[in-house]
C-alpha cells in the first residue's frame, strides 16, 4: 500500500493543466504468497478427488495491447505472466492411486528472440523461480502432457475429474492430446472449475479488500477531479475520460476498470455509452460512470454531475429520486438475506424490488406516468478482480462480499440520465460499509464539490 502519486490535496490545488513526470513503473501489489496458496488448498477441497488445471491469458500477438492475466488464475497463482498452466492435485487417499494434495506451476520456455520485444521472462529453470511464483513447485511446459498422462494412467477415474476453464483452446488442446496419449477414442470432457472459482472469490479477504480500497482511493479522487475541475460547456466527453485516466494511472492503478462512461445530454441516457465524442453544452447533465483497476481489482463508481455546476429543477427532482432509491436499499439491507440483481424482481428479499418500487412511488414522466419503466438495468454486481465479479443472480449479500448498488432512471425524451453508483463492503458482523463514502453524493454536495472548482481558479 506504498505506491501513491499525487496526493488528492495536490491534485486538487494543481488542477487541471497540470503536466506531470513519469514516476517509477507500477508493479502489481501481491499479497503474500501463503495467501494464493490458501486459496489453491480450498479449491482442492472442493474438486471431489480431481485435478485442477488452468491456463493463463494468451499474450496479445504484438498488438500492443497491455497484457492482463485471466482472473481466475489470477486469484489461484498471483502469476502475471502469460502462457503458464496451474495444476492443482487434490488429496485423494481413497482413489485406485492415492494421491495427496500437490501443486505445480508450468512455465514455458524462454524465447531469447522474444524477449528483446517482451523484456525478459522467468522459466522453470530460472534459479529461485519457485520462491518468486510461490508455488511449491515448477515445472517446464513441456512436462505438462506427460503429468496428465501419468496422473490418469494411475487413476483411469480421473479421466472425467479434470476441472478446466471451459472453452479455452489450451484446455480443449490438452484434453484432446490426453486422449491420443491413452490411446482413447474420446477426449477427457473437463468440468468447469469457473464454477468451483466463483463461490471462492465472492468472499474478500482483507488483503483482497485493501486492494479494492486502493482502486477506490484513487477512482474517488479522479470522480472528484473531474466535477471540480474538468466539467464544463465546451469540454468533451473524451477530454473528462483522459483526466480522469491520468488521475488513476498516477496513483498506482493500471487500467480504467472498464471503458469510462462519460455521457453528456442525450448521451446519459444510454446505459453503456463509450464513444465519448460529444461536446458538453450549457444545461446538459453529464453522467460519469468511471473508475480504475489497482492492481487486478476494480472499483466502479457513477455519479450524475450538471455541466454548468447547477442542476435545474427537473433535474434535481430526478437525481434525489435516483438517489432515494439508492438510499432505500441500503436502509432494507440485512446481511445473509438481502438479494442483489433480481432481474424479474420477484425474489422478496431483493433489493432490486425496494429500489424498483421507491422509483415507480416518486415523480412522474412528461406524461403523469410513474418513473419504474425508466429503469432498466438490475439494482447492482459482485465486484472483485473483475469490475463484474462472476455470479449466479440473485445472489444472497454475506460478509465479505464487494458489491455495487447502482439505480438509475433514463428519460431520453428530457435528455435526462443519471445513474448512482457506489461500491459496498459486507463487514463480518453484517454492516454495510460505503466504499465510495468521501465522494460527493447528494445533488448538493456536487454542487458545492463544482463551485469549490471554480472559486480555486478565480
Ligand atoms: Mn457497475
Amino acid at each position: 500500500m506504498k505506491k501513491q502519486g499525487l496526493t488528492a490535496l495536490a491534485w486538487l490545488a494543481l488542477g487541471p493543466g497540470l503536466i506531470l513526470l513519469p514516476s517509477a513503473l507500477h508493479a502489481l501489489e501481491k499479497q503474500p504468497s501463503s495467501v494464493y496458496h490458501a486459496r489453491r488448498v480450498a479449491l482442492a477441497g472442493k474438486l471431489q478427488g480431481g485435478v485442477a488445471i488452468l491456463f493463463a491469458a494468451e499474450e496479445p500477438a504484438l498488438d500492443f495491447m497491455p497484457y492482463r492475466q485471466d482472473s481466475d488464475f489470477y486469484y489461484l497463482a498471483g502469476w502475471n505472466e502469460p502462457g503458464a498452466a496451474l495444476v492443482i492435485v487434490s488429496d485423494a487417499p481413497q482413489a485406485a492411486a492415492p494421491r495427496a494434495y500437490r501443486e505445480i506451476l508450468f512455465l514455458p520456455a524462454r524465447n531469447l528472440r522474444m524477449e528483446a520485444y517482451t523484456g525478459v521472462k522467468m522459466d522453470a529453470a530460472t534459479p529461485g523461480v519457485e520462491e518468486a511464483a510461490g508455488v511449491d513447485h515448477v515445472e517446464a511446459m513441456t512436462e505438462l502432457p506427460a503429468e496428465l498422462d501419468r496422473l490418469i494412467s494411475a487413476d483411469r477415474g480421473l479421466f472425467n475429474n479434470l476441472w478446466t476453464q471451459p472453452g479455452t483452446a489450451a484446455a480443449t488442446a490438452l484434453l484432446g492430446f490426453t486422449a491420443t496419449t491413452l490411446g482413447s477414442g474420446d477426449a477427457p470432457r473437463g468440468r468447469d472449475v469457473t464454477t468451483l472459482t466463483m463461490p471462492l472469490r465472492q468472499i474478500k479477504d482483507e488483503g483482497e479488500i485493501a486492494l479494492i480500497k486502493q482502486a477506490s482511493k484513487a477512482s474517488i479522487l479522479a470522480q472528484r477531479v473531474m466535477m471540480q475541475w474538468w466539467v464544463k460547456p465546451g469540454m468533451t466527453e473524451r477530454a473528462i475520460a483522459g483526466a480522469m485516466t491520468a488521475v488513476w494511472m498516477e496513483n498506482g492503478c493500471e487500467r480504467p476498470a472498464y471503458a469510462p462512461i462519460v455521457g453528456s445530454g442525450p448521451n446519459a441516457t444510454i446505459l453503456h455509452y463509450s464513444n465519448n465524442d460529444r461536446t458538453m453544452q450549457d444545461g446538459d447533465l453529464l453522467l460519469v460512470d468511471a473508475a480504475c483497476e489497482y492492481s487486478m481489482y476494480a472499483s466502479d463508481i457513477t455519479r450524475t454531475v450538471p455541466v454548468n455546476g447547477h442542476f435545474t429543477a427537473r433535474q434535481r427532482e430526478i437525481y434525489e429520486i435516483v438517489r432515494g432509491a439508492q438510499q432505500a436499499a441500503i436502509d432494507a439491507f440485512v446481511a445473509g438475506k438481502s438479494t442483489i440483481n433480481d432481474h424479474d424482481r420477484k425474489d422478496p428479499n431483493s433489493l432490486d424490488t425496494v429500489a424498483f418500487n421507491y422509483i415507480n412511488t416518486h415523480g412522474r414522466d412528461l406524461h403523469g406516468q410513474p418513473l419504474g419503466k425508466y429503469w432498466l438495468h438490475g439494482l447492482g454486481h459482485m465486484m472483485g478482480i473483475e469490475v463484474h465479479d462472476p455470479a449466479n443472480y440473485p445472489v444472497v449479500l454475506k460478509p465479505g462480499m464487494v458489491f455495487t448498488i447502482e439505480p438509475g432512471v433514463y428519460i431520453p425524451e428530457e435528455r435526462i440520465g443519471v445513474r448512482i453508483e457506489c461500491d459496498f463492503l459486507v463487514t463480518a458482523d453484517g454492516k454495510l460499509v460505503d466504499l465510495d463514502a468521501s465522494l460527493p453524493h447528494t445533488a448538493d454536495e456536487i454542487e458545492a464539490a463544482m463551485q469549490a472548482g471554480k472559486g480555486a481558479t478565480k
